[in-house]
């Protein structure tokens, strides 16, 4: 009886808790990202103004739950001294979000540099890895086709796991759903990370 009554109240109260990385150079949106997230996700969350959101130095943290699971995102710095401790949180991650400057032709380069790598690292093998084409809404930026151009070199580090590259405006809060309900989808089918259980707060 105690077991029956202990599993309804983990089904009630517990939710699968899965930690998503925000990763990508510094000014590629990743705080504004993280933000208008939170804005689409949490009923009666006001948030703050997108326009006043400076480059994230450190980390940013953030929570969302999507049905019966809880993202937990970590937004960490982008500066070329910051990236050195990306790879601390790679154990503990369930996911991948990397943040591409669409309108930042100059560094992308750099950035491909970043993400291989990120990449090259055995404690993220297999974890799935949504790649943004964010600033979407700026004319002439690049497309998701030219991303995948440069990008592409990288399809063997990428291996089996699931990737997808998805157009967004952070600003605008286009693409967001679609990014997390594909993160959502991918996690919970990734039986080589299993989630966390997180009480309900
Ligand atoms: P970071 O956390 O990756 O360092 P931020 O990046 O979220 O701080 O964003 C860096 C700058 O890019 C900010 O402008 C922010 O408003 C802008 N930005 C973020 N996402 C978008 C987007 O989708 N479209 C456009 N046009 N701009 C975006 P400032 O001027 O404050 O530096």
């Amino acid at each position: 009886m105690f077991t029956l009554l202990h599993g309804l109240w983990k089904y009630l109260f517990q939710r699968d808790e899965y930690c998503i990385l925000i990763l990508g150079l510094d000014n590629a949106g990743k705080t504004t990202f993280l933000e208008q997230t939170k804005i689409q996700f949490t009923r009666n969350y006001k948030g703050m103004n997108l326009n006043k959101i400076t480059s994230t130095v450190g980390l940013n943290v953030g929570k969302i739950d999507v049905g019966s699971v809880r993202l937990m995102f970590w937004d960490l710095g982008g500066q070329e001294e910051l990236q050195s401790l990306w790879d601390k949180y790679y154990a503990e991650s369930h996911g991948v979000i990397y943040m591409i400057d669409s309108d930042d032709r100059e560094r992308l380069p750099e950035s491909k540099l970043a993400f291989d790598k990120m990449l090259g690292s055995e404690s993220l093998e297999g974890v799935p890895l949504l790649v943004v084409g964010n600033k979407q809404d700026i004319e002439n930026c690049m497309t998701v086709a030219d991303i995948k151009d440069v990008f592409n070199e990288s399809a063997p580090r990428i291996g089996k796991r699931d990737c997808l590259v998805q157009p967004v405006s952070a600003l605008q809060g286009t693409g967001i759903n679609e990014s997390i309900e594909w993160i959502v989808q991918c996690v919970k089918r990734n039986i080589h990370r299993p989630p966390k259980r997180s009480d309900i707060t």
